[in-house]
């Protein structure tokens, strides 16, 4: 999505191929086991860190397999999938929310649903635990830089969450809003976007069974890399509309403004769909790199129109979705 100015003046190209994915993921847990041993040594890492880790890392997270919606490709290793991450408010390199991400505080944490409702409703995180059955669903992502993944995500339809707060008529859109707390976020001082980050989605792509609102994944509460404690996960959208680390979500009436639109919106649009035939600016969208799953010359798989979710077609009858990209 950016992309660092090299000395020449170039823009360099997909920074998943600047380094090969499986090497920089290898160098990368070096390079943190290192980090970390030094810090025990002092410690100064446990102290400040033992809370944040109490509350979430290896703690499993029951769910009932959901089949039919489930791809049977093979998964993403664990490692990969909380090893090479976007969440740029932890930094701008993939390995860096996995280095930096233990300062995040994912309890005790609020999100607040409001806006265009009859019954606006504050939930903490046990509260969503038990607003609907869990459920594993293996989902692929996409990421509109070239490269996906296929990870078993523990949650359940966004609709039930919706349906609670009973939206009324001049409920259009949904707008996410995810934290924004410098003490915990190294990647606040860039100012890449204008944070907070904020997405948006059509209310009927909101309310759509597929639509996933995630605590889990591998079976595990969510590794604050992965947007923890909860997120969104819309599996026929590029990645970047999967916000990480919600607080509020808001019913509108309009479409609300997000942050990747806003930072270049001739490159990210509101829609996002992922679309083989529409590229990006500055590069093709036609076909994906499948991440950890092989060595450096793993051929490309083809991108597949909505990510292969042809079931949310019908949400778009009618429209042009190269101009509403
Ligand atoms: N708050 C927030 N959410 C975010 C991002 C981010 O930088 N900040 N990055 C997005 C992008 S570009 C992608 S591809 C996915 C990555 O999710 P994953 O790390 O769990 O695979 O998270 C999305 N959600
Ligand atoms: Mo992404």
């Amino acid at each position: 999505m950016l992309f660092k100015r090299h000395p020449n003046g170039l823009d360099l190209p997909f920074p998943s191929e600047i380094t090969p994915q499986e090497v920089y993921t290898g160098r990368r847990q070096f390079i943190t086991r290192m980090a970390a041993t030094a810090a025990v040594g002092s410690g100064i890492w446990e102290m400040a860190n033992r809370e944040a880790f109490a509350q979430t890392a290896g703690q499993k997270l029951a769910a009932r397999p959901n089949v039919a919606l489930s791809t049977d490709e093979k998964q993403t290793p664990f490692k990969d999938a909380a090893g090479y991450n976007n969440f740029y408010e932890f930094g701008l390199d993939k390995g860096d929310p996995a280095d930096n991400a233990h300062t995040l505080v994912t309890r005790p944490w609020t999100v607040r649903i409001e806006g265009e409702v009859k019954k606006p409703l504050t939930l903490d995180i046990d509260g969503l635990l038990k607003l609907a059955p869990l459920e594993e669903r293996i989902y692929r992502l996409r990421c509109v830089e070239g490269w996906s993944m296929v990870i078993p995500w523990v949650g359940y339809s966004l609709s039930n969450l919706l349906k609670q707060v009973e939206p009324n008529g001049n409920a259009k859109f949904v707008e996410f809003t995810t934290l924004a707390d410098r003490k915990q976020m190294p990647g606040l001082r860039s100012g890449v976007l204008d944070w907070p980050y904020v997405e948006g989605l059509r209310i009927d792509e909101a309310m759509h069974p597929l639509t996933l609102l995630t605590m889990g994944m591998y079976g595990q509460v969510l590794p604050n890399q992965n947007g923890a404690p909860v997120r969104l996960v819309v599996p026929w959208k590029y990645g970047f509309k999967s916000a990480k680390s919600i607080v509020r979500i808001r019913l509108v009436s309009r479409q609300p403004r997000t942050a990747w639109n806003d930072s270049a919106p001739r490159e990210y649009g509101f829609y996002s769909n992922v679309n083989p035939n529409v590229d990006h600016p500055r590069w093709s969208q036609a076909s994906e790199r499948r991440i950890g799953e092989t060595g450096l010359f793993q051929p490309k798989k083809k991108t597949l129109m909505f990510n292969g979710y042809d079931q949310v077609a019908s949400l778009y009858t009618g429209m042009d979705l190269k101009r509403y990209y």
